[in-house]
């Protein structure tokens, strides 16, 4: 599974973890590296002497790539983006905004920047602004989204600039992976697939609230607020689109879901936490090693897709 990703991030398939918050953790990262994939840290909201350990960490147990992804709403993403910097991490995605004002700093030590959009015209301003490559996520992704699916976003930027586009949204097995080869990408970003898998650190109630959900078991939070989240169903969530529908308040709303990725990450409360995870929940069945998740992905595309001259 040759692509310009391959040979843009020097690994063995295009297949980029994505940076969940709270949930890629260095194990997740160093297990999806070594298993031939990118695998990421997602620095979240964490302070940045977190992440400058966590990379510390993912340097011990592989000697593979592996990058970190900044939320640029992180009151640290500042801090953080110089420790990537001097830690040598090789990859840099981020999310939740518009990472122009580091790129020059990121260049300049040799970093790959991969931003994650959700709009073509912010795909076309990360391009002029000298990214790598650019992740188009769809809106079936869990956490943070946009507005288009992935269907129709991925093909809009593949055509809207020259640089490689990953796919993100909805994927979670082969199938997935050759549409989105189909739709130009020439990589993908999954991440609701890795929840469940042996190496990630999330509470077991988080793995099997992601192995039960059914097809239309998410939900999206915060729509009036400006900050859209798609998490799986519970009582919070029932509880916050009656009161969002009712017309409450930003501080009330936030109240219902303040540390709730914590909670449901560390502590496994997913009846009360925010268990973040895309629509791809409904595809996610088992609870498998990285290696065996991995190597099931790249022989479920290539099936599909061999002969097609889709990848070398
Ligand atoms: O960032 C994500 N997904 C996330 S971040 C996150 S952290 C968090 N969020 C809520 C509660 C607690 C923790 C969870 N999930 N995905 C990438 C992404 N970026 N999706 C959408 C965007 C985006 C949206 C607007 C990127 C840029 C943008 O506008 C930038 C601009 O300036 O135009």
């Amino acid at each position: 599974m040759k692509t310009e990703i391959t040979e843009l991030l020097g690994i063995e398939y295009p297949i980029i973890q994505g940076g969940m918050a709270w949930v890629a953790e260095y194990h997740l990262a160093a297990a999806v590296s070594n298993a031939g994939g990118l695998g990421i840290i997602g620095a979240a909201n964490a302070p940045a002497d977190w992440v400058r350990e966590q990379v510390r960490e993912a340097k011990k147990l592989t000697d593979k790539p592996f990058g970190v992804n900044i939320m640029l709403m992180s009151p640290y993403a500042d801090e953080i983006a110089k420790v990537v910097a001097e830690e040598g991490v090789k990859v840099v995605t981020t999310g939740a905004g518009n990472p122009e004002k580091y790129m020059e700093l990121w260049k300049n030590a040799g970093i790959r920047v991969i931003p994650v959009v959700a709009s073509v015209a912010l795909a076309k301003r990360m391009e002029r602004c000298g990214a790598d490559a650019v992740i188009a996520e769809g809106c079936e992704s869990g956490g943070h989204i946009g507005e288009s699916t992935t269907m129709t976003l991925v093909p809009q930027v593949v055509d809207a600039v020259h640089i490689p586009v990953i796919a993100a949204g909805g994927m979670a097995d082969g199938r997935g992976i050759a549409a989105a080869f189909m739709l130009g990408a020439k990589g993908v970003q999954m991440g609701t697939v890795f929840i469940p898998t042996t190496e990630c650190q999330v509470h077991e109630n988080y793995k099997d609230q992601v192995v039960k959900a059914k097809d239309i078991d998410t939900r999206v939070t915060g729509r009036s607020t400006g900050h859209p989240v798609r998490v799986l169903r519970n009582e919070v969530t029932r509880e916050y689109l009656e009161k969002e529908k009712a017309g409450a308040t930003f501080e009330e709303l936030e109240m219902l879901t303040l540390g709730g990725l914590r909670r449901a990450v560390q502590e496994g409360d997913v009846k009360r936490g925010s268990v973040m995870a895309g629509q791809s929940a409904g595809l996610v069945r088992d609870k498998i090693s990285c290696q065996e998740l991995i190597d099931r992905l790249v022989k479920e595309t290539d099936a599909l897709l061999k002969g097609t001259g889709i990848y070398a």
